[in-house]
């Protein structure tokens, strides 16, 4: 008996020390009705076809009537082939009894068409050719395949799982006669069996949703043939691979604020990007489901006997259908617009995918140095205090940041008077160190007459209102407050005017800014978020159906306040919880509120790969973890794997004990100093692949089948990941490992501390004692660094570079540098050199890639490495146009069978402005 007791004592000390996260907060897809509704669709029996002889092609593509047969209801198909192997299919419907809301947020304003051609037409369908690509539609059912070349890489709605919930009058409210085809007053046929809870009103924990317009979800299935991978559709705290969700809820995307999240789930969390990638040998493959509503996405991988049989004969060949992960996508409103992204290698997806939303804004360089963050740093004293310790400690910083108590009472846009009582004096402390400060801005206002941005938003009704019309009252930190409406251009110009330095008292060019709960978070709504029958003025839509783009909105408006008021010179910079597809234009990420457990830091590196895959490159989880008190060895094991990821920013709850690297161990200190200092040292190769993120889409932090695409063993890999193509890093992130089991893709990787060489294929236990990250350097590639770390990367603007060239087994490799002055947008207008290195022969080259560019660097060549020669040089020597041609010094240490041998090369002189050539006799 008392054994039992102590048990179950000990239980409940357990699960109050353990967190976790409230699921009863947050629907379930039962909970959901559109989520219940098509769920509940039978594959094999769906009832749309395509009207082929209402088929017309005009300049951009092709249009089509679509029916359900069930009901009548007639939709409009068209398909248009784009530039870039991309193709974009949209299903509405025809005659809707009021419009379908189209997100006009994410896409960039260019989107080219491409040229095509219809091959074929007849009853049975219609194919159209564009470049080596087809979209073969067949008429009935309707499905639409879509080959590369040959090979059919998607097919849509091949499960018959097509749904489209027209827009109706409310039973009982008939008055108003529907245009269209059918009866749509009546409920039709489809409908007649279905699941009616929630069709027209929804209740979750006491909040009622009034759906006035209706049902009028859409959904549909995507196979991507061939294929077992698929990733993406961040954000859940899950497998970068995904999972198969037929024992689970569908992954969900719908913008939260989960308190205490749980990793290896698919709830929903701050952000939503419905943008999925397959990955085979052959091809690379995404779709991009274009909808800023509610969505869930169901993932089935196939072969499974029973699915197999009902669509058996829904592919063309008729054959037995391939092996295919089929995914099945429904959003609660909005119309369907997919783009099929083709590849075929995972370099063209992601330059596809950003011709469509764009590409992540180049950082300033100081925001890819280290950020020192805490819920809050109390006051100005205490921010002198710990900027100074980092000093102290030699320990780099760049950025610190104030937390919402640094305001006064939570009125963004303004101070704590005692507690931040002269905010320019400690601002211009930290930038006499070269460092900036970032301030917090939510998107939630006081509602309180003797606040000024309250009031003069308020004054000119610029506020999201209820249902019935008024402003909404919601209640968040400071209290009551309400939600700006940034569907509306003018809320949108009033709070980016905010940021103007005579608006925004006590900032200056050296503040940057973090938007949180941006989601929306509202503490009192249904899901601790905005009601979706609230509405926006702006637009006149409710906000269910831009839910999910509402955060960007708004941080879109801090990057134009930031620009702005700087007359458009100074490069942005700014942090956001939530986020859309296009986020990557104007922010940077961090995975929320996270913890101080094992299980959070393992699981950072799979969603960081989610984001960056996704287009959202410059991503971050708060090191140590948000609740709780990480122990050294975890802080430790932080530090160093976020010290090789996008964002490296520290970051705690206000009930957390103290954690900076100082309140420490003294080894513990030094690993995190040799963390801070190897990050640092690849400032160079950040900036230049954030520089090459911009130009291509290519993200800086990559899953290894980025550089390993026919490698199917890298394909279920989330343990490691490379920094462009040079580095496999594999961080610890198990309590007391001190080895790590790396896959090495094919090539010789050389360990960048010790060089110990490995040779891929295969699989290797690497040593990784606690102060040590294992990180491989690729024979082949050559990094660029700075290695006289300073105490804020401004400071080593000038600084010199250092080369590290790691050969591959032909002796020879590549890589590049971008330089600028690292924070205007002088770039833009030529101000930037962007070199090539590459080695063969003995013979280093420096090129400029871009001959438009040039930029006046006092920067110089100080020394040159390189790894795997197999014999001492007799001499080395440099010629430039400057220099003319110079013997150097330089130092041997031979290598061995399994350890590279290390060439320094010293003092090659040249200025990174001139080309040169180093030559290895
Ligand atoms: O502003 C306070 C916190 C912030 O520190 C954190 O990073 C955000 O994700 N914020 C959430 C609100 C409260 C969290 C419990």
């Amino acid at each position: 008996m008392m054994a039992t007791l102590c048990r179950s004592v000990a239980l409940a000390v357990l699960l109050t020390l353990v967190s976790a996260v409230d699921r009863g907060n947050f629907k379930s897809c039962q909970q959901s009705s559109f989520c219940r509704r098509h769920r509940a669709v039978k594959p094999g029996e769906s009832p749309y076809a395509l009207l082929t002889n209402t088929v017309t092609v005009n300049d951009a593509g092709l249009v089509g009537d679509v029916i359900n047969e069930n009901n009548r209801i007639v939709f409009t198909l068209e398909i248009y082939p784009l530039k870039d192997s991309t193709v974009r299919i949209k299903i509405n419907e025809k005659n809707p009894i009021k419009p379908r809301f189209e997100d006009p947020y994410a896409l960039v304003k260019d989107i080219h068409g491409e040229s095509f051609e219809v091959v074929d037409q007849s009853a049975q369908g219609v194919t159209v050719k564009f470049g080596s690509h087809r979209a073969v539609v067949n008429a009935k059912p309707l499905k639409i395949d879509i080959y590369n070349g040959n090979d059919l890489v998607v097919s849509t709605n091949a499960r018959g799982l097509l749904k489209f919930e027209h827009y109706r009058n409310k039973p009982g409210n008939e008055e108003q006669p529907a245009e269209g085809e059918g009866e749509p007053n009546a409920l039709p046929a489809d409908d007649q069996e279905e699941d009616k809870d929630g069709l027209w009103e929804e209740s979750f924990k006491g909040h009622t949703d009034s759906k006035p317009l209706g049902p009028a979800s859409v959904g549909m299935d995507i196979s991507f043939v061939n294929s077992k991978h698929v990733y993406g559709i961040p954000e859940h705290a899950d497998s970068f691979s995904l999972r198969e969700t037929t024992s689970t809820d569908p992954y969900r995307l719908y913008n939260l604020d989960v308190f205490e999240y749980e990793v290896d789930n698919p709830m929903a969390l701050y952000g939503s990007v419905p943008v999925m990638l397959s990955q085979t040998a052959r091809h690379t493959t995404a779709v991009f489901w274009h909808n800023s509503a509610e969505t869930w996405i169901d993932i089935k991988k196939l072969p499974d006997s029973n699915v197999v049989s009902s669509i058996t004969g829904f592919f063309s060949s008729g054959e037995t259908d391939p092996p295919q992960v089929s995914t099945h996508w429904f959003s609660e409103s909005g119309i369907i617009d997919v783009f099929v992204m083709l590849g075929p290698k995972p370099m063209d997806v992601f330059r596809q995918y950003a011709g469509l939303t764009g590409s992540q804004n180049l950082p300033p360089l100081f925001s890819l140095g280290y950020h020192q963050c805490r819920w809050n740093y109390n006051d100005e004293e205490d921010v002198r205090q710990v900027h100074e310790n980092f000093d102290k400690h030699d320990l780099p910083l760049d950025v610190m940041w104030l937390d919402i108590e640094h305001t006064d009472g939570k009125r963004y846009f303004t101070w704590d008077h005692y507690k931040f009582p002269n905010p320019l004096e400690m601002t211009a402390n930290l930038t006499a160190r070269g460092r900036k400060l970032v301030t917090i801005i939510d998107v939630h206002f006081k509602r309180d007459n003797n606040y000024f941005f309250y009031k003069e938003v308020h004054d000119r009704d610029l506020f999201v209102h209820t249902k019935d019309g008024n402003e909404f009252d919601g209640w968040c930190w400071p209290g009551s407050s309400s939600y700006i409406d940034m569907t509306n251009p003018e809320a949108r110009e009033h709070y980016s005017d905010t940021y103007r330095l005579d608006r925004y008292k006590g900032s200056t060019l050296d503040t940057f800014t973090w938007n949180d709960m941006n989601e929306p978070s509202v503490f009192s709504g249904p899901e601790i978020t905005m009601p979706k029958d609230n509405l926006h003025p702006g637009i006149g839509v409710e906000h269910r159906e831009v839910h999910n783009a509402y955060g960007m909105l708004f941080h879109e408006s801090t990057y134009e306040g930031h620009l702005k008021r700087s007359d458009r010179r100074l490069r942005p910079f700014l942090l956001t919880r939530a986020f859309y597809a296009g986020t990557q234009r104007s922010a940077a990420v961090w995975t929320g509120d996270n913890t101080a457990e094992w299980s959070h830091l393992r699981i950072s590196q799979p969603m960081l790969l989610s984001l960056s895959v996704t287009g959202i490159t410059h991503v971050g989880a708060d090191v140590g973890g948000f609740f709780g008190n990480p122990d050294a060895n975890l802080l430790a094991r932080w530090y160093q794997a976020a010290a090789f990821q996008p964002f490296y920013r520290a970051h705690a709850h206000l009930d957390t004990k103290r954690r900076e690297p100082w309140l420490f161990d003294t080894e513990t200190l030094r690993i995190i100093r040799k963390s801070l200092r190897q990050r640092y040292q690849h400032l160079p190769l950040w900036y230049s692949l954030f520089y090459e993120n911009e130009l291509t889409g290519a993200p800086p932090m990559r899953p290894l089948w980025a550089s390993f695409p026919e490698d199917e063993a890298t394909f279920g890999i989330e343990s490691e990941h490379m920094i462009g193509s040079a580095l496999l890093v594999n961080p610890i992130t198990e309590p007391g490992a001190v080895t790590a089991n790396v896959y090495f893709p094919a090539g010789v990787w050389y360990d960048i501390e010790d060089l110990s060489m490995h040779h891929g294929p295969s699989h290797k236990v690497v040593s990784a004692p606690r102060d040590k990250i294992p990180v491989f350097q690729r024979g082949g590639s050559i990094i660029p660094r700075k290695d006289r770390v300073r105490r804020a990367s401004t400071l080593m603007r000038e600084d010199p570079y250092t080369l590290v060239i790691a050969l591959d087994s032909d002796g020879k490799a590549q890589g590049t540098l971008y330089i600028d002055d690292e924070h205007t947008f002088d770039y833009r207008q030529g101000k930037f050199l962007y070199l090539a290195f590459s080695y063969e022969g003995g013979v280093l080259t420096s090129k400029k890639i871009d001959p438009n560019g040039s930029y006046d660097t006092a920067s110089w060549l100080e020394r040159v490495i390189v790894i795997g020669l197999h014999k001492q040089p007799t001499k080395v020597s440099v010629n430039s146009a400057t220099v003319g041609t110079r013997d150097l010094e330089s130092t041997f240490e031979s290598g061995s069978a399994t350890q590279g041998s290390q060439l320094t090369i010293r003092k090659p002189g040249v200025s990174m402005r001139e080309e040169f050539t180093i030559t290895i006799h």
